[in-house]
């Protein structure tokens, strides 16, 4: 059983200094008081060891119902995002609802140990059965007590290439979806591509959704529909509800293109996700050497103002053999490709797997202040730094007050 807390004692806060007691009314966060010096925990409360309290991670974007699928029914040997989609095209044809259930729920139980509370994930409908989507529609509800799911209908064979792909849209969107999804860079051809994102705007529109596109996902700098995503956000004042994911070719515009681009990108104020350790591994496959990383630009797009999470993309599926669960380990090898273990980036990095993530999936009561939902995380190390540097599972996961996850420190 969960244990109900009415505190969190000797804790560090990001910000402030010192230590702190947070206490907990209910499910809510109530009056946080700097101590003067280390305290001792009552039955009802929880030591947090002098350990940063950071909100819980956010995962904003994994594909759930690939999870765990690596290998079935065959290895991607080319490492290429196409080869990918081709396995799980094979994959697909055998899903269950049992199946998708078991590995979405195995993997969101895997996440939560890791401090995760909320998660986006992608759920293919080109499927006419739509069987991943009912499943996980179904796994959001059963979840519910230990993480905040939300689903995206995702188009993976495209929605002007695949038949039917936009019927499919609108069915999952009734069934309850709660995001619109994209993939503007794999349609046959570029009008396909610009076509599909002004249809998926207005579908969002319609339905009052948010937006989640995987856009240019992909080593050519002709791949251009990050623009077009951006300027009907803009056209129709929605960009805080946008997530542009991937963005991989901003990695091979020229400087000039660029440039121009991000005066949009301000304007727009969509948000951004990277995928550190997928596009790692699945871009720069046609290169000789010199051969590109495939990220986004994402100290450049911090440094514009724009937020910008890392997720994790896949766990063990078609398109990347490995994945964990701690972000942290996404973070670090962000933080790397993107140049960014200055100290100052450091110092801030833990926002990349929290709030960032939080804001582009529109969280409410999400930071650390009374009156909020008693939600957080306590991690191993005293700084953002220490917390990098050690890469060890949180200490404790808390949730509406109740411990969900509690472990020694090491
Ligand atoms: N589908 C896709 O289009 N791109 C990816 N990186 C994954 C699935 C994991
Ligand atoms: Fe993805």
């Amino acid at each position: 059983m969960d244990r109900q807390m009415t505190a969190i004692v000797n804790a560090r806060l990001q910000g402030r200094e010192g230590l702190h007691r947070l206490s907990i009314d209910g499910e809510h966060f109530a009056v946080f008081e700097p101590q003067s010096g280390e305290t001792e925990a009552g039955a009802t409360e929880i030591d947090a060891g002098s350990n940063l309290v950071i909100p819980p991670f956010v995962e904003p974007h994994i594909h759930l119902d690939a999870a765990m699928t690596a290998g079935e029914p065959r290895w991607n040997k080319s490492g290429t995002l196409f080869e990918g989609i081709e396995c799980w095209a094979e994959r697909k044809a055998m899903l269950t609802h049992e199946d998708v259930i078991a590995r979405a729920e195995a993997t969101l139980k895997l996440f939560s140990r890791h401090g995760i509370q909320y998660v986006r994930t992608h759920v293919d409908i080109t499927d006419p059965n739509l069987t991943a989507l009912r499943a996980l529609l179904e796994v959001r509800e059963r979840s519910r007590d230990f993480v905040d799911l939300q689903i995206v209908a995702f188009p993976q064979e495209g929605l002007w290439s695949y038949p039917g792909a936009c019927e499919l849209m609108e069915e999952a969107l009734k069934l309850g979806a709660d995001v619109v999804g994209g993939i503007p860079h794999f349609e046959f051809t570029r009008e396909y591509g610009v076509e599909s994102v002004k249809w998926l705007v207005d579908l969002a529109q319609r339905h009052d959704r948010l937006i989640d596109v995987h856009c240019d996902e992909i080593d050519d700098s002709e791949s251009r529909f990050l623009e077009v995503l951006a300027a009907e956000a803009l056209r129709y004042d929605y960009g805080a509800r946008v997530t542009a994911s991937h963005t991989c070719a901003m990695g091979s515009y020229n400087n000039a293109y660029c440039s121009r681009l991000f005066r949009l990108l301000e304007k727009s104020g969509l948000r951004f996700v990277s995928l550190p350790t997928e596009n790692l591994h699945l871009q720069g496959r046609f290169d000789g050497y010199p051969k590109r990383r495939g990220l986004t630009r994402v100290p450049e797009l911090l440094e514009s103002g724009l937020k910008v999470a890392f997720g994790q993309d896949s766990i063990c599926d078609p398109w990347y053999p490995l994945g964990n669960g701690n972000l942290l380990r996404t973070l670090d090898v962000g933080l790397h490709v993107g140049h960014m273990l200055g100290m100052e980036w450091i110092e801030n990095s833990l926002s990349l797997i929290t709030e960032n993530g939080a804001a582009a999936l529109e969280l409410e009561d999400y930071s650390l202040v009374p009156g909020h939902r008693a939600r957080c995380v306590i991690v191993q190390g005293e700084s953002p730094y220490e917390v990098l540097k050690w890469q060890l599972p949180v200490l404790a996961s808390i949730r509406d007050g109740r411990v969900m996850v509690q472990r020694r420190s090491e």
